[in-house]
């Protein structure tokens, strides 16, 4: 296992996961799509995102025109599967935490996909860490402060680096500018997988 480093209050376990452990959760996630597909969310003001997502666990991160939310189920009715099991044991060895995540949202970038800047804060408890798992392409995940206006610091995330945000980068700006298209062969389609646990109800 690689050492961590800090930056700006989160921790990085860069190369943490080697490529079979890459491949193993790869596979976890395509069984996730299968039971949840991925969807084309829109934001609450009708734009459509360019990410993909779907999500385990009791609860899942959506979006549409009627907000921001975690929902019970996926928008086709189905319930979210179980958190994968190999994502459960990341949570307890870099967290350290005995509580579970409620949510495992799994976001999927193609060549051209980013996310701008925001805050996560539709969750009931921003006390508990995030956990995020970079699988694919590299990208470049920019962080800023607290506050908005606080200048933000870039650091290009790769296939296998699992970052830990907690205290109060929990509620830090962050975003994905952009991919390094072609940069990993984990994935034969390309892109980039992202897994983020949640706490969600306190
Ligand atoms: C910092 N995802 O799904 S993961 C998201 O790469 C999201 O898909 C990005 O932002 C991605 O909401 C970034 C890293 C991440 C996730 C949640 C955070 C960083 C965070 C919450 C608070 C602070
Ligand atoms: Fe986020």
């Amino acid at each position: 296992m690689a050492e961590s480093f800090q930056i700006r209050g989160f921790r990085v376990w860069p190369g943490h996961l080697d490529r079979a452990a890459q491949e193993a959760l790869v596979a976890d996630i395509r069984a996730v799509a299968a039971a949840a597909p991925f969807v084309a969310p829109v934001t609450p003001g009708g734009k459509p995102m360019t990410v993909r997502m779907t999500g385990a666990g009791r609860l899942g991160w959506v979006t549409d025109r009627h907000g921001y939310r975690y929902e019970a189920r996926h928008p086709s009715g189905v319930a979210w599967p179980p958190i994968p099991l190999s994502v459960l044991a990341l949570w307890r060895d870099l967290t350290g935490l005995n509580r579970e995540p409620d949510c495992c949202l799994v976001n999927f970038y193609g060549p051209q996909a980013r996310m701008g800047l925001h805050q996560d804060k539709d969750e009931g408890d921003f006390s508990w860490p995030i956990l995020s798992v970079s699988l694919g392409d590299d990208a470049l995940f920019r962080i800023g402060g607290v506050d908005r206006a606080e200048g933000t610091q870039s650091v290009w995330l790769r296939s296998g680096d699992v970052v830990v945000f907690g205290g109060p980068a929990r509620l830090a700006w962050h975003g994905v500018d952009r991919l390094r298209p072609g940069s990993s062969t984990l994935l034969p389609e390309g892109g980039r997988f992202n897994l983020t646990c949640r706490v969600v109800v306190p």
